[in-house]
């Protein structure tokens, strides 16, 4: 029997505070959790949404000193960026605070003291690199060497970008510190250690007895974690960016981002409710659920569990829908490598459709499985669906109900039994509705939000009321009073998923608001009662705009390849006397034509000053062979004649290999003699 609880706690994992946020955070993270949270509110209970920005951590330290500014300056930009993003896209949180308020301090401070006085924490000393020049201990990102597996001379202490291999500092070849470049040492400091073995007992009935209904990615994840075994986990870092160790002999210690950053949750409740915050996360009527991607799933499923079990007082999450990760055009969404849809970025290239993203996200979310995010789906999805299927009967019911009837809904007659099929039809569609929402399957819920269109699209083109309107206006009343009930359905339906569209609906049908309850009901809209003037609610998306949109990934991927080519290596050492045995010349191109039957070959006929000579080349993927005609280019002048394709080419033409692999044939700078000697 599943628990009856009073309210809901939803949060959503923090954002890091060092950088913008893109479409992989809201498809994975905080779409599915406004959709849920929505969808309670709708429902009438009560619900408390809390969003923060996480503003701790390493990389913000590092950000800061690449830029020459301040930790605080990053985190400061980026929380006013993310935050306004996510109001823009219409993710309603209660609060969005972040986690260096004065609130998070003293709370994460309070919760890590409950716990060490209890003796819930191991110390240990083990050695760790320092910084003898900066004078401090290095994070493993603070340290940069040549990786043990792949060679790569730019692996950091935690990980090699270049092989993937999770590392730790001590792994590194030829290690130096990245803030000095000094060679760091090895040196004893002391640190909080969670001791998760300890806890591994609980944790194993809790998750894998308790909840086998979480979703399998979640429990899988947790149930591989607890098999190979927990170890316990330090809680503090050296670092000088952070919420100090609340300690005696702590100095120059804080707490570890991944510590403090779940308490924001917690923190951010007792901003907003600083006398009623205790609720959402002390009563065991409270029910809690963390909105998460997918690396965050044994922070929110272990360590953040056993801390508050270890701090006593607080209830534990009843259910963690973490997603899959969303690519993009087939690669890995990546910040470095700007391969993203930046959500601001977004807004100014297709303002005022937010909800078409939150359509192409929820209905491609990667709940299951990672999913990829083309540009082709997205126009494919709002062309084809949002405005074929939604806004297509939207439209048709308020066009005609004010072409018919002036803009009043009329009243319902008889009704045929084909009316009465349709009305059960979408009467359960609720229940699907519901079913689909309680287990966190928006995907499938929001195609059965879509069916309550198709259903009412179906509707008028089997009643055809344009055309009974001539002969049997009365029957033309009935369906039009239907089609608008269906119409004030889809605006409950949908406003989980499209808050902005079903506002604008509501607008156009003169209701304020409706309820969860009211969905399924045929009476939304009363007769007599007027309605407003209709407006599209979605409009097409051109082949231009899309091709625009790719063509700029495209430019992306292509500075990628350049910023990442590495020129091949310097070949051993020749001689001045072997150079010059080699007979370049420049010669100006009199004829160039593509070889017949050979798709790399073209045939160039060279002015040489000696009478002219034929060259055979293998640079027709990159060049028609018109643009050459006229051009300078350098050639080898003493290469014995041979026969390609049955051609005899007398000599070769010079080129460079560009990042690309292209070929670019070399020109001499300025206009020059035919036959003139390089060198
Ligand atoms: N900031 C990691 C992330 O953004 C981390 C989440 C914290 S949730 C408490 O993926
Ligand atoms: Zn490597």
């Amino acid at each position: 029997m599943k628990k009856k609880f009073k309210r809901t706690t939803v949060t959503s994992a923090l954002p890091y505070a060092n950088g913008p946020v893109h479409i992989g955070h809201l498809a994975g993270v905080y779409v599915p959790a406004d959709i849920y949270v929505r969808y309670l509110r709708l429902k009438g209970e009560e619900v408390l949404f809390i969003g923060g920005s996480d503003e701790h951590g390493v990389p913000i330290t590092i950000k800061a000193k690449n830029e020459g500014v301040t930790p605080q300056d990053i985190v400061d930009r980026y929380h006013a960026i993310i935050k306004k993003s996510f109001e823009d896209f219409g993710i309603s949180f209660d609060i969005y605070s972040r986690t260096t308020s004065k609130t998070h301090a003293e709370v994460a401070s309070r919760i890590f003291r409950t716990i060490y006085d209890k003796g819930g924490f191991v110390e240990k000393v083990s050695e760790q690199y320092y910084d003898e020049e900066a004078k401090q201990f290095l994070a493993d990102r603070y340290i940069v060497g040549t990786c043990p597996h792949c060679k790569n001379e730019r692996a950091y202490g935690d990980q090699c970008e270049a092989c993937g291999t999770s590392l730790s500092p001590l792994d590194l070849i030829n290690p130096k510190s990245a803030i000095s470049g000094s060679t760091p040492v090895l040196r004893e400091t002391k640190h909080w250690y969670l001791p998760l073995d300890k806890h591994e007992p609980w944790l194993r009935e809790w998750i894998l007895e308790q909840h086998k209904e979480w979703k399998p990615n979640v429990y899988g994840q947790c149930k591989s974690w607890l098999d190979m075994g927990l170890q316990p986990r330090a809680v503090s870092r050296d670092l000088d960016w952070g919420i100090p160790v609340p300690v005696e002999g702590a100095e120059g210690k804080v707490l570890y981002v991944w510590f403090d950053a779940p308490i924001g949750y917690i923190s951010n409740t007792k901003e907003l409710l600083p006398d009623d915050w205790e609720k959402w996360w002390k009563d065991e009527d409270t029910r809690l659920l963390h909105f998460i991607g997918k690396d965050n799933i044994v922070f929110h499923c272990i360590v953040f569990p056993a801390v508050l079990k270890a701090e006593g007082s607080y209830i534990l999450p009843d259910n963690v829908p973490a997603n899959e990760f969303l690519n993009l055009e087939g690669d890995k969404i990546s910040t470095s490598r700007n391969w993203a849809v930046w959500l601001h970025e977004y807004l100014l290239e297709f303002p005022n459709k937010q909800d078409v993203l939150r359509y192409v996200l929820t209905a491609n979310a990667p709940e299951t499985k990672d999913n990829d995010f083309t540009w082709k789906d997205f126009q494919a999805r709002n062309n084809n669906e949002l405005v074929a299927i939604f806004g297509n009967f939207v439209n048709r019911s308020l066009v005609l109900t004010h072409k018919y009837f002036g803009g009043t809904v009329p009243a319902r007659g008889e009704l045929t039994g084909y009316d009465k099929a349709t009305l059960q039809e979408f009467a359960e569609i609720k229940q699907e509705l519901e079913k689909q929402l309680d287990n966190f399957r928006f995907r499938d819920a929001l195609k059965e939000a879509m069916n309550l269109a198709r259903i009412g699209n179906k509707y008028l083109a089997d009643t055809e009321p344009w055309k009974l309107i001539k002969t049997d206006a009365a029957r033309v009343e009935t369906i039009m009073n239907i089609a608008l009930q269906i119409t004030a359905n889809l605006a409950i339906a949908f406003e989980p998923f499209l808050p902005f569209s079903t506002a604008k609906l509501r607008e156009m049908i003169n209701k304020k608001d409706f309820s969860w309850e009211e969905l399924g009901q045929i009476d939304l809209l009363p007769a007599g009662l007027m309605l407003s003037q209709p407006e599209l609610l979605f409009e097409k998306i051109e082949d231009e705009t899309i091709e625009q949109q790719v063509q700029k990934l495209l430019d992306t991927k292509k500075q990628n390849e350049l910023n990442s080519w590495k020129p091949a290596a310097v070949k051993p050492d020749t001689s001045f006397d072997d150079f010059t045995k080699m007979d370049i010349r420049v010669g100006t191109v009199l004829d160039c034509q593509k070889v017949p039957k050979a798709d790399k070959l073209l045939q160039f006929k060279i002015d040489d000053g000696m009478g002219g000579r034929t060259i055979v080349s293998g640079i027709a993927h990159y060049y028609n062979p018109e643009d050459l005609v006229g051009k300078q280019v350098c050639f080898i002048a003493n290469f014995p004649p041979r026969k390609l394709k049955g051609i005899e080419s007398q000599g070769m033409i010079l080129s460079a290999v560009n990042s690309d692999g292209k070929l670019i044939v070399i020109q001499p700078s300025q206009p020059t003699a035919a036959g003139a000697e390089v060198g």
